[in-house]
C-alpha cells in the first residue's frame, strides 16, 4: 500500500470537505442540505476517478460500487456523511473515506474482487436535523416507516419534503432496503478516551450502548416577571429544571453505568421580563443495560407527575430508541485473528457512542472497528486524529475486506 500517496490524498479530502461543510463558520453537515449536496458532488467525482460506480439510493445514501466477478453478494463498508452542529471533521467521514481508500488499493493490487463491494455514506445518522437519526442505515435494513417521514426539523420542513427537495424518493424508501448485503464493516474514531488510554492501535467493538432520546414539552403560563408572585406562577422553565437538575442523581443510581444529556432546549417567549410558558428539551439517555435506561425514563416520568400536580402540562415523547446490541461474534473473532496476523495491538471493547452498525447488526452480520481520536474528544471542533491512526484503520480494513471479497 502506497501509504504516503493515500495519506496525502486523504488529508486533501478532509480539507476540501471541511471547506464545503461550514455554516456560519462552524462545521455542520446535516443531511439534505446544500453542504451535504456540495460534499456529495466532491465525493462523487473523487470516487469516479477511483473506478467506483457511484449512485444514491431512494434516501440519498451515497453509494460507490465495485462489481464482483462471481457472486451477487455484496460486502458493505462505510459510515455516515452527516455531522453534529459545530462538530468535528472525522466522525463518520473517516469511515467512509477509509472504505474508499482500502478498496481502491485492493483493486489496484489484486484486481477485480470475487464479491461485489459497496462503500456507503449514510444519511442523517446524527439526527442533528431530524432528531430520530440513523435514517440512512434504517432505510438500508428496511426499518423506515412511512410515519417517519412526517418528522419535522427546526424550520418545520418534514423529512419527506427534505428528501424530495434533495432528489430522493421517500415513497420508494422500502426499495432502499438492500437484500444483497453479506456483511457490513464500519471503521470509526472511538470518540472516547478508553482506546487511546489503552495504548492499543485498534478497538474491536463487541457491543454498542443502547440509546433513548426523549423530547419533553412543559407548558405553563406566561406572566409578568415583576408583578406575579412566585407562588402564583406556572413557570415552564423553573419546572423543567426539576427534571434537568435530577439527571446526575438518576444516572448515579443506575446499576450499570449510564449517561443522560440535555443537548437541546427551546424556551418561549424568550424575554427577560416574561415568565416563560413553553419549554421543549431533549434528554439523550445511554447505557449498555436496558434496565438502566428504563430506570432513568421512569424517574423522569415521576418528576413529570409532580409538575402536572402543580398545574402545568407535560408531554414526554420517545423520538429515538436503539436497544443495546452485540456485534457479530464470528466477525469479531476473525478480526482479532487479523490484528494478530498483521501485528496490530487491539482491544475488545464496548462503544458508548451510537453508530449505524447498531442499526445494521440485528439484520446483517456487522463489525465495528475503532481507531483512537486525540484525547478521546468528539462532537466538537477539537476532534482530531493522528495520521498514524488514519492509516492503521485503512490497513486493517484492507485486510478485513481482502478476506471477505477476494
Ligand atoms: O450520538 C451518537 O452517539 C452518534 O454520534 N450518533
Ligand atoms: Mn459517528
Ligand atoms: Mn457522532
Amino acid at each position: 500500500m502506497k501509504e504516503g500517496k493515500i495519506l496525502k490524498e486523504l488529508l486533501q479530502d478532509f480539507a476540501e470537505i471541511k471547506k464545503h461543510s461550514l455554516v456560519d463558520g462552524e462545521l455542520w453537515r446535516a443531511s439534505y442540505t446544500k453542504e451535504d449536496q456540495k460534499v456529495k458532488e466532491y465525493l462523487t467525482a473523487m470516487m469516479r476517478t477511483k473506478g467506483f460506480i457511484v449512485s444514491q439510493d431512494a434516501l440519498m445514501n451515497l453509494l460507490g460500487q465495485i462489481e464482483g466477478r462471481e457472486s451477487d453478494e455484496t460486502i458493505l463498508v462505510g459510515s455516515h456523511l452527516d455531522t453534529v452542529k459545530n462538530g468535528g471533521e472525522f466522525d463518520g467521514l473517516y469511515g467512509f473515506l477509509a472504505g474508499i481508500y482500502a478498496i481502491e488499493n485492493l483493486v489496484k493490487v489484486y484486481g477485480q474482487p470475487k464479491r461485489s463491494l459497496a462503500v456507503v455514506g449514510f444519511m442523517e445518522e446524527e439526527g442533528s436535523r431530524f432528531t430520530s437519526g440513523y435514517i440512512g442505515s434504517r432505510a438500508i435494513v428496511g426499518e423506515l416507516k412511512d410515519s417517519d417521514f412526517a418528522e419535522v426539523d427546526r424550520s418545520g420542513t418534514s423529512l419527506r419534503e427534505a428528501v424530495k427537495l434533495a432528489g430522493g424518493k421517500p415513497s420508494e424508501c422500502i426499495s432502499a432496503k438492500r437484500l444483497d448485503i453479506k456483511a457490513f464493516f464500519e471503521v470509526h474514531i472511538e470518540q472516547g478516551p478508553v482506546l487511546e488510554q489503552s495504548g492499543k492501535q485498534i478497538g474491536l467493538v463487541e457491543s454498542i450502548n443502547g440509546l433513548r432520546i426523549l423530547q419533553i414539552t412543559v407548558r405553563g403560563r406566561q406572566d409578568h416577571a415583576g408583578t406575579t408572585p412566585m407562588g402564583l406562577r406556572k413557570d415552564a422553565l423553573l419546572h423543567a429544571c426539576k427534571i434537568i437538575s435530577n439527571m446526575d442523581r438518576l444516572t448515579e443510581n443506575t446499576i450499570s453505568p449510564s449517561t443522560a444529556t440535555v443537548g437541546e432546549l427551546l424556551l418561549k417567549p424568550g424575554s427577560s421580563n416574561v415568565v416563560p410558558d413553553f419549554v421543549q428539551f431533549t434528554v439523550d439517555i445511554r447505557s449498555s443495560d436496558s434496565e438502566a435506561i428504563k430506570y432513568i425514563v421512569c424517574g423522569i416520568s415521576k418528576i413529570a407527575e409532580t409538575i402536572k400536580h402543580a398545574g402545568l402540562e407535560v408531554k414526554i415523547e420517545v423520538i429515538a430508541d436503539e436497544p443495546p446490541i452485540q456485534l457479530d461474534d464470528d466477525l469479531l473473532k476473525a478480526n482479532e485473528m487479523i490484528c494478530k496476523e498483521e501485528g496490530y495491538s487491539y482491544f475488545v471493547m464496548n462503544s458508548g457512542a451510537g453508530h449505524d452498525a447498531q442499526v445494521i447488526a440485528p439484520h446483517i452480520p456487522s463489525a465495528l472497528l475503532f481507531v483512537p481520536c486525540v484525547g478521546g474528544r468528539s462532537h466538537t471542533p477539537e476532534e482530531a486524529m493522528t495520521e498514524v491512526s488514519m492509516m492503521d484503520g485503512i490497513q486493517i480494513l484492507s485486510r478485513v475486506l481482502y478476506d471477505q471479497a477476494w
